[in-house]
């Protein structure tokens, strides 16, 4: 047998290699059609959807686990609009195996979910490791692996164990730190063989103002105008609250580092919510109201995280309500980030409040930064309203808060951890009109479009995942905001596909089959 490269097969390849060098040519792609569908996601992209425990999972006290405070706040009469809970969710806790085949026909290459605290330490450190809760995300894991499908998982998306709330008051103690990394310890110790994507929090911003602003979440703290609570302090607590979660984040990077990164070679971060921001008018004192509203929002946290210490426009406006890092803190905070997740859905206006004066409405106190937020402007809304009160459909958003991010963290990795469209149910809405969600479609291919332009213009973006694989318990708006990609009938837990799910699934493979002919060579 000869050389393996004669000639002839060396002419094969060279015509081969010239027919890739050509289609992969940006220029040569851009006037062509379908065959070379020109796309902005390389061929390692992570295209995924995202779930949380409390919203999917069910099974609240079975197998072991522990209560959770949304367990127990739910249960109470009045925090959940129709009085539902997470009791069975959406029963993935059983029907896992099922909704995998959906993420598997879909085509995704990763999935977001959570960890549920209390079913992994139902006491937290007070007590002992609920190995029914280990055995149940293993074979969740490994049943993800064996079809491909990349784990990328949260620690705590705001379900915790009310063990830790009633004994010291939880994210208001400086105790948790120790909670918080002996739970990640146990995660990183069972899991991080195979799940190469941590997340320590979700929405961490979303979370202390919910629970400690305006007391919508349990524990349900606020004061004064602000809500409506039996205790807490409005002005104080989110910043103490805050401070707490940005140490326990601390604390599990430094342990995943230190301890199981080399071994595991997998990476860290944190989720955040992320709302764009535009100035209602070209004023210098709205375009600095914009940075309040920011700093007082998102980098709150990714500040200190990143850069070590608060933004400057918080510390000027809270003075002693924001606390202290010692130096020892600033040390292991800083770059306490592998990548930065972003759930982005929604864009709004924002007023300046400090050197003009408003009328009483959101964001005008001081402890959000004397930033009006509004989605209207002389009577226009930002972008199309929709059936949720919060959500405008402002494409742009996407791509400028990325760029956002972009030049504010030095081009950090970046991961949509979540975007989608939710419908609120009517009394007539029907079946047929809910799996026709061609909104949603829009939406998401809206969203999608702008997040490409961005990564065309640099943003260092490595994965999409459209929440969510199933309608599921919206929290305080418990079953009533369908974010679905798939319908769930609630009494029968029946699953259907939906057409954003179709879609989804050619979008994806259209935009990995494009991006697999250049880089797969
Ligand atoms: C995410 O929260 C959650 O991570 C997820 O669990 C949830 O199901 C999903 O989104 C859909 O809601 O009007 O200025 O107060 C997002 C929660 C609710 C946070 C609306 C921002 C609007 C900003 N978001 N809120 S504002």
């Amino acid at each position: 047998m000869g050389f393996w490269f004669d000639q002839q097969s060396l002419f094969v390849l060279q015509k081969y290699f010239l027919v890739l060098i050509l289609s992969c040519n940006p220029f040569f792609l851009k006037g062509t059609a379908d065959t070379n569908y020109n796309t902005p996601f390389p061929s390692n992209f992570l295209f995924g959807t995202a779930s949380s425990s409390y919203q999917f999972e069910g099974a609240y006290l079975s197998y072991g686990k522990g209560l959770s405070n949304w367990d127990v706040f739910t249960h109470e009469p009045g925090n959940v609009v129709d009085g539902s809970n997470g009791d069975i969710a959406v029963d993935h806790y059983h029907q896992y195996l099922e909704d995998l085949g959906f993420m598997d026909d879909i085509g995704v290459n990763s999935y977001r979910f959570s960890i549920s605290w209390a079913r992994i330490l139902p006491k937290g450190r007070f007590g002992t490791v609920n190995r029914a809760g280990i055995n149940h995300y293993n074979k969740l894991i490994n049943a993800l692996l064996l079809k491909g499908i990349e784990p990328f998982v949260t620690l705590a998306h705001f379900d915790i164990p009310q063990e830790i709330e009633d004994r010291y008051g939880a994210w208001l103690s400086p105790e948790i730190q120790k909670d918080f990394k002996y739970y990640a310890d146990v995660c990183f110790k069972a899991f991080g063989d195979r799940v190469k994507y941590w997340v320590t929090f979700n929405e961490p911003n979303v979370g202390v103002i919910r629970s400690y602003r305006s007391g919508v979440f349990p524990p349900a703290r606020c004061s004064g105008s602000f809500g409506n609570c039996s205790s807490g302090d409005s002005e104080k607590e989110p910043f103490i609250a805050a401070h707490n979660k940005i140490l326990c984040h601390a604390a599990a990077v430094h342990l995943y580092r230190t301890k199981y990164q080399k071994r595991h070679g997998g990476s860290i971060g944190i989720v955040m919510n992320a709302v764009w921001y535009e100035p209602i008018s070209d004023s210098m004192e709205d375009k600095q109201a914009v940075a309040r509203a920011q700093a007082f929002y998102m980098n709150w946290f990714l500040d200190p995280i990143i850069l070590g210490r608060y933004p400057t426009e918080m510390q000027e406006i809270l003075g002693s309500n924001l606390p202290a890092f010692s130096k020892n803190e600033v040390k292991k905070l800083k770059n306490g980030l592998d990548f930065l997740g972003i759930n982005h859905y929604s864009s709004f206006y924002i007023k300046d409040c400090m050197f003009s004066s408003c009328d009483q409405g959101p964001g005008i106190s001081k402890t959000e930064g004397f930033a009006f937020r509004t989605a209207q402007r002389d009577g226009l809304f930002i972008g199309k309203p929709t059936t949720v009160d919060w959500l405008y459909v402002y494409p742009q958003g996407m791509e400028k808060i990325v760029m956002y991010l972009k030049e504010r963290y030095n081009n950090i990795p970046m991961y949509i951890t979540e975007n989608g469209l939710g419908e609120v149910e009517h009394q007539n809405s029907t079946i047929e009109g809910l799996l026709n969600d061609v909104k949603r479609v829009d939406y998401m291919s809206s969203y999608l479009h702008a997040l490409g332009t961005a990564m065309r213009n640099g943003a260092d973006v490595r994965g999409y995942f459209a929440w969510s694989l199933l309608d599921n318990f919206e929290w305080t708006d418990g079953y009533t905001i369908r974010f679905g990609l798939c319908h769930v009938d609630y009494s029968s837990l029946k699953r259907t596909p939906k057409l954003s799910a179709t879609w989804y699934k050619d979008y994806i493979a259209k935009n990995r089959r494009a991006a697999r002919t250049c880089t797969d060579a």
